[in-house]
């Protein structure tokens, strides 16, 4: 079924009832159900076809919520994009899309102007007034024609959504998600963690990607709850309106629950947590210490969950509080399978540690435009992950994740594959060569941290200099944080980078 049918189902079950309210502004079930109409009408003036790519680069802002949703409702695919991209990145994700339509607002439309210039076929809706070049989001909807018929012409096996996921070269990959991977995992959260109408979930996370889209704002929407949304995630406010709105949901990554505990500890005044039915966390591993920590204080066990923007949640701890368990990811949700395997994709002995595979109605149809990266993602039928970990055997089965194969960075709950960053650092004119490496860090779990080695020839640069040249090309996550220069970076014999030297060195 279209995800975006649905829930306008639902919607119409729960009429009057709020639906979202963002920063103090309610938006009831109809509300929100009447604005995805429109603007479904909007998309379909605007010329959208079936399989069209629509791109969307917003701040966290109710328009997010309408388009997305309108865009499944006319057939179209959505390009949620993170909206501090810079320009160049932002290029690269219209141009591999193929985009037809670009949702954005004035300051970031300015900002992208030469690179927009670029695309004859493109067009451009501006959602905050008027804009040279741009259609005006509000001018259009009044143009709008009565009558129009949501007709959902696109159904279970075709492209929902494409979300963009960094590649091992640096490269990022489109993930192709479908309407079918979208409403089944919808509905095994569902029943996982029993969501019901009564629930209230506090809402900080950012909507571009799979953790606040997906299980969060379809979540809420599917069960008939109601979502308090934050444009922004702070720790106090978190608190405040946990226990002032009377929440039964917040989802977050590590690093909000870090900063969650800090202010907690800080804080005056404790908030009323009678309400909370449950505290999720996932993206990134939840450390033991962090998960005591968290009951210690607040008498609530975090439920952590497993998930991958190509296979959305994949694994859960229980809902019955006995059964979480710090650092174990849970168990396979309801239609999800698991599978540990060694290099050759035979299963690992019970217990061993190895790569995790899965399959089930949760994993994506390929990369876009990539059929040679799609194959090598899959063996037999099955997803590998390129995380790493083991069963125990002794406890049904249930995961633990040790570790990665692919060699990436988690900070802060979002991805960063360190050849990204090394390419761009040396397409500097100073920089012989650059390594990227990820720090253990206490806030972010952990830092990105670059060594690079200059050329002789050239002026030197200052690591100040390189972080700000880094700064001018890409989002703020993937910049280092530090930057060491040194004379040589280390290789073996074999000429092949040792980043575990440089971990080693520079992680003090
Ligand atoms: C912001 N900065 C970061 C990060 N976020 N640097 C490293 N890692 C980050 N995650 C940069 C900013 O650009 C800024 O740089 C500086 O750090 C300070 O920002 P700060 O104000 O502390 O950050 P914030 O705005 O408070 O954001 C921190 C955050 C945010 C709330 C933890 O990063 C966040 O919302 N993370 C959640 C990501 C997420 O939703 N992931 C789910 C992906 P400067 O000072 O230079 O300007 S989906 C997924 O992974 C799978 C499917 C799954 O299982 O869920
Ligand atoms: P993304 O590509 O942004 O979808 O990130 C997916 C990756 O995040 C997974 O492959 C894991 O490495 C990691 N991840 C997600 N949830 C967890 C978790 N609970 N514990 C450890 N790693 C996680």
């Amino acid at each position: 079924m279209n995800l975006a049918r649905k829930l306008s189902e639902t919607a119409h079950a729960f009429g009057a009832k709020p639906a979202v309210i963002f920063e103090g502004t309610p938006y009831t079930f109809g509300q929100v159900d009447r604005e995805i109409e429109r603007y479904a009408a909007l998309l379909k003036r605007l010329g959208a076809q079936v399989g069209d790519r629509v791109a969307i680069q917003l701040p966290k802002r109710m328009e997010f919520v309408f388009l997305e949703l309108a865009v499944l409702t006319v057939g179209g695919v959505a390009l949620p994009l993170n909206p501090d991209y810079r320009p160049e990145e932002l290029e690269y994700f219209l141009s591999d899309s193929g985009s037809s339509l670009f949702f954005t607002d004035n300051a970031r439309f300015s900002r992208a102007r030469d690179v927009l210039a670029k695309f004859s076929g493109l067009r451009s809706v501006v959602v905050d007034g008027e804009a040279d070049g741009a259609f005006s989001l509000s001018a259009e909807l009044e143009k709008v024609p009565r009558g129009y018929v949501r007709e959902f012409p696109t159904e279970d096996d075709d492209v929902a959504i494409i979300c963009y996921t960094s590649g091992t070269t640096g490269r990022s990959k489109g993930a192709m998600i479908t309407h079918r991977n979208l409403v089944s995992n919808t509905m095994a959260l569902h029943q996982s963690w029993q969501w019901s109408d009564g629930d209230v979930l506090l809402h900080a996370l950012p909507l571009f990607h799979v953790h606040g889209l997906f299980v969060a704002l379809h979540g809420g929407l599917n069960a008939g709850a109601t979502i308090i949304m934050h444009e922004k995630f702070d720790p106090v406010s978190t608190w405040e309106t946990i226990g002032e709105q009377r929440c039964t949901i917040l989802m977050g990554v590590p690093t909000m629950y870090q900063r969650l505990m800090n202010a907690w500890e800080q804080m005056d005044k404790r908030p009323d947590l009678s309400s909370m039915r449950v505290f999720i966390s996932g993206s990134a591993p939840l450390l033991e210490t962090q998960f005591i920590r968290f009951e210690q204080h607040t008498g609530f066990r975090i439920l952590e969950r497993y998930g991958m923007t190509e296979a959305g949640m994949i694994t859960s701890n229980p809902i019955e509080v006995e059964g979480r368990k710090a650092q174990s990811v849970g168990f396979p949700l309801p239609g999800v399978e698991i599978r540990v395997a060694k290099p050759d994709a035979t299963d690992v002995a019970p217990g061993e540690v190895g790569e995790v595979l899965m399959r089930g109605e949760n994993v994506f149809a390929g990369y876009w435009g990539m059929p040679e990266k799609t194959a090598e993602s899959f063996v037999e039928g099955w997803f590998k992950s390129g995380d790493l970990g083991y069963q125990d055997a002794n406890d049904k089965g249930r995961l633990y994740l040790v570790g990665r194969q692919k060699e990436l960075i988690i900070t802060g709950g979002y991805n960063v594959y360190p050849k990204e960053v090394e390419n761009i650092l040396e397409g500097h004119t100073a920089i012989l060569e650059a390594a990227v490496i990820g720090l253990p860090d206490e806030d972010f779990g952990e830092r990105v941290t670059a060594v690079v080695a200059l050329k002789e020839a050239t002026p030197a640069a200052t690591p100040d200099e390189l972080m700000a040249y880094c700064k001018e090309r890409l989002v703020g996550y993937k910049c280092p944080k530090q930057l060491f220069i040194i004379d040589r970076l280390p290789r073996n014999q074999m000429g092949k980078l040792q980043k575990n030297q440089l971990v080693e060195r520079f992680r003090q």
